[in-house]
This record gives C-alpha cells, structure tokens and sequence, in this order.
C-alpha cells in the first residue's frame, strides 16, 4: 500500500512539474506575488514615456474577485477563472497608469495561455485615449512579439460592445503554440492607461497565463486535467494491490 500512495505522491509532483515556469499566473494567491507591478501618471504628450510608469509604488489595478463588473454588470464577470484575476489601472479620470509582467526562464510546455477583458471609457482620438497594450515576447529570440493586443477607446474594434459610452470586451482566451520554442524565456507584460489629459479612464483584466487552458468559472470544480491523474493515481494502487 505504501508504494502504492508513493505512486499517487510521484504523479502529483510530476503534474505540478509541468507547469513549473509560471507562478500565480491566475492570481489564485490572492495577491500579486510573482508578479512586476508599477506604474505612475501620464500627462500630456504621445508617445508615454516610459519613465513615467516604471514606479513600484504607484501601481494602479488590484487583485479582484469574481462579481459583476462595475460599469459593464452582469454581462461581464470580474474573473475568468477560479476565485481571483488582476485589474490593471482603474475607472477613475487621473491620468493614472498600470503595469504588470511576469517572466518564465527554461520553458517547455507546448502552449502558453491567459484570458483578458478590457473595459475602456469612450474618447476622442488616437493621442487623447484611454489605451491598453498586452505583449507576449520571446527574450531568447530578440524580444520577438509573439502575441501584441493594443487597443484604444478611439481604435475599438468589432471585438468590442458599448454599454453607456464604454466599450467593453467579452474575455479573450488567447492560446499560443511554442513546441517548437523549447527552454525559451518569455515575458508576458500588461500596460493599461487613462487618457493624458486626464478625460477618460480604461482598464484591464488578466486571468489564467499559464500552460494550461484556463477553466471558465467556478472554482470548485477540479480541473479535467487533475481529475484524470487522480484516477490515474487511484489505478495505480488498485494494480498494486492485486498485485500482491
Ligand atoms: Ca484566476
Ligand atoms: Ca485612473
């Protein structure tokens, strides 16, 4: 019997193993642990500099659970999956601007995934919009872009609705094949902004980056994937104990 629990510990780690090169890429923490957070104002001028957003302290968005979203409501939920997700930046005119990255060095699982929403105020034109940025780039390969989401209130596309003036989009499961990018580093990174002279306010949310498709919902229910090695585990040790 022993051995048999040793089987079901050891399937276990090695499932865990999988997934090792991402930490909290759903924020299923509770917090932003593992995550680069910052951010600042910006006033005026486009390009933003990026001097401007770079501060640790002056990170604008929050860790949030699920619910309705406060301008959109019930047709858009606060988190994709499990019981948390990110909001970068915030829905109050003050210039603001939000920033969060996270890097995974060695990476050999096929796919990358994460799912996001962004909520942005109606705006005039393209150098006077609330905008948001989602970048995923491959460091080993020169910073390549694999995966580059950019939009403005002024540039929203059929992608988005609009509900009092806001356009909104429903959440955006991204899925991005990296078989053949094995021991790659890749950088995922979120930039979410007001306008720069402080008229309208956008912001993101960001849920499930990892190596596995995210589960819309409900928290309670396991996912398929550990489900089969639970049974997996449990075959293990009815094999072992007829065994003997
Ligand atoms: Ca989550
Ligand atoms: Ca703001």
């Amino acid at each position: 019997l022993r051995q048999g629990i040793l089987f079901v510990v050891l399937l276990a780690v090695s499932a865990t193993c999988g997934y090792a090169g991402f930490v909290n890429g759903g924020f299923e923490t509770g917090d932003m642990s593992s995550w680069t957070a910052t951010g600042g104002s910006w006033h005026g001028g486009w390009p933003m500099n990026p001097a401007n957003y770079n501060n640790p302290s002056q990170f604008v968005g929050a860790v949030v659970t699920p619910g309705p979203d406060p301008i959109v409501g019930a047709a858009l939920n606060r988190v994709y999956s499990g019981s948390y997700s990110v909001r970068v930046n915030d829905r109050i005119n003050d210039y603001t601007v939000g920033v969060i990255s996270q890097t995974v060095t060695d990476y050999t699982d096929p796919n990358i995934y994460f799912a996001w929403s962004a909520v942005l105020e109606g705006s005039h034109v393209a150098n006077d919009s609330d905008n948001f940025t989602l970048a995923l780039v491959d460091v080993t390969a020169g910073n390549e872009v694999l995966v580059n989401r950019s939009y403005s209130s002024y540039s929203a596309t059929g992608l988005f609705n609009n509900t009092n003036g806001w356009y909104w989009t429903p959440w955006q499961t991204e899925q991005l094949s990296v078989g053949d990018r094995q021991h790659h580093t890749f950088t995922l990174t979120l930039l979410a902004s007001d306008c720069p002279y402080g008229g309208h306010a956008g912001y993101v949310y960001l849920d499930g980056f990892g190596a596995a498709a995210p589960i819309q919902g409900d928290p309670s229910v396991p996912e398929p994937a550990s489900m089969g090695l639970i049974g997996l585990g449990l075959a293990g040790l009815v094999w072992y104990r007829r065994r003997k």
